[in-house]
């Protein structure tokens, strides 16, 4: 992926969003590339140039993204198109430089998680776009399920009551066999912890969002179930499957979590569940359209009817009850929210990278207790 310093000034012009839309440029030409342009053009944008990892990479995604113009690095994407918005979607280990050189040239920037391989690298970057003034958000795109955000309003209201436990899991099967292989497995392009950084830090994320509380010690432990993994040349792999994870929060609640990228079955399984002194919280990502609300006497499955669900729930609500919502809707949502930033807006619960720094301080915390067998406190 083209990183090259960016040689040009930008014009005043380019910092104005275009009318109607943002126009929006993306590296990398994954799957997740792919998700974004569907998401930037949802949110009324236009995705106006793609960058991948040489020329052909880039014109053979431009086609399947719908991208205008496809380019082989970003500073020169960015000397060709004028551009509002950079999303940043490449392996891991680009993030940072890609993020300085979108930054260096007044881009607003929307980065994937992990935003960073380490604290230093995602402290550094989140400072970059303070300095710089733009928007800079991370999507931890969960938090636009509609009845998240009715969990969030009702533990805000004080439904839930003094919060005392918290747990749950993340669970994917992509991983499950030594011949299933990504660039994630590589620490070198993905980071030290591969299950955590990539699915524990959406489970951290939705805690703190929901619940409003965060978590302040960690005691992990992790294990690598494939030890060798590629076909057909098998390589020792050096980045966990598997994590089991204790925590204690800076509200004084208790919890775990156990996050693996090796469970059969599970694909996208991520679990909540909290209790308070009055109510229990569960939602499942799998099945986005309810949330259970456990009580002594009663019980309730809450359906995300836009009729019924408090207004900060209710905006993110597009259909009537029993049309589902999902995964691309929260994007969708997300990249609204975004663009809604960069016009000067500041709406609720919109991810940024100090969110993004967060979720590296945790990541890194559960490194060093599984290397350490100790607890860990969090700090920042
Ligand atoms: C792969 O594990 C992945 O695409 C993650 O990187 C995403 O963040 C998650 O939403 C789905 O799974």
């Amino acid at each position: 992926m083209g990183v090259a310093p960016v040689t040009t000034q930008t014009p005043d012009h380019q910092h104005q969003p275009a009318a109607g839309g943002q126009r929006a440029a993306i590296v990398g030409t994954g799957f997740m590339g792919r998700v974004h342009a569907n998401a930037v053009r949802a949110a009324g944008g236009r995705v106006v140039g793609i960058v991948g990892s040489s020329r052909e990479r880039a014109e053979l995604a431009r086609a399947h993204l719908g991208a205008d113009q496809a380019f082989a690095t970003l500073p020169e994407l960015i000397d060709s198109v004028d551009v509002d918005t950079v999303h940043v979607c490449t392996p891991n280990h680009l993030h940072e430089p890609v993020v300085q050189v979108a930054l260096a040239a007044g881009k607003h920037v929307v980065c994937e998680k992990p935003l960073a391989l380490d604290v230093a690298a995602a402290t550094a970057m989140t400072e970059a776009a303070s300095s710089a003034g733009r928007v800079a958000t991370v999507p931890f795109v969960y938090r636009f399920h509609p009845v998240v955000r009715e969990a969030r309003e009702r533990v805000r209201r004080g439904d839930l009551g003094q919060i005392s436990l918290a747990h749950g899991s993340y669970l994917q099967d992509w991983l499950l066999y030594p011949s299933d292989d990504n660039w994630r497995v590589d620490p070198g392009l993905g980071g030290p912890t591969r299950a955590f950084g990539d699915i524990g830090s959406h489970w951290c994320d939705l805690l703190e969002f929901v619940t409003g509380d965060r978590i302040d010690a960690v005691c992990a432990r992790t294990a690598t179930v494939n030890q060798r993994r590629g076909d057909p040349q098998p390589r020792a792999v050096a980045t966990e499957d598997v994590v089991t994870m204790q925590f204690t929060t800076a509200g004084g609640a208790l919890g775990s979590v156990v996050v693996s990228q090796v469970s059969p079955g599970r694909k996208n399984r991520l679990l909540l569940e909290v209790s308070g002194a009055q109510a229990t919280l569960s939602f499942d990502q799998e099945n986005p359209e309810t949330l259970w609300w456990g009580g002594r006497e009663n019980s309730a499955v809450l359906v995300r009817d836009p009729d019924t669900l408090s207004a900060p729930a209710a905006r993110y609500a597009l259909v009537p009850a029993g049309h589902p919502q999902g995964y691309q809707d929260c994007f969708n949502a997300f990249a609204a929210d975004t663009a809604a930033a960069v016009r000067g807006e500041s709406p609720d619960g919109l991810p940024t990278f100090a969110d993004g720094l967060r979720a590296t301080r945790i990541a890194t915390a559960v490194v060093t207790s599984a290397v350490d067998g100790s607890w860990v406190e969090v700090g920042g």
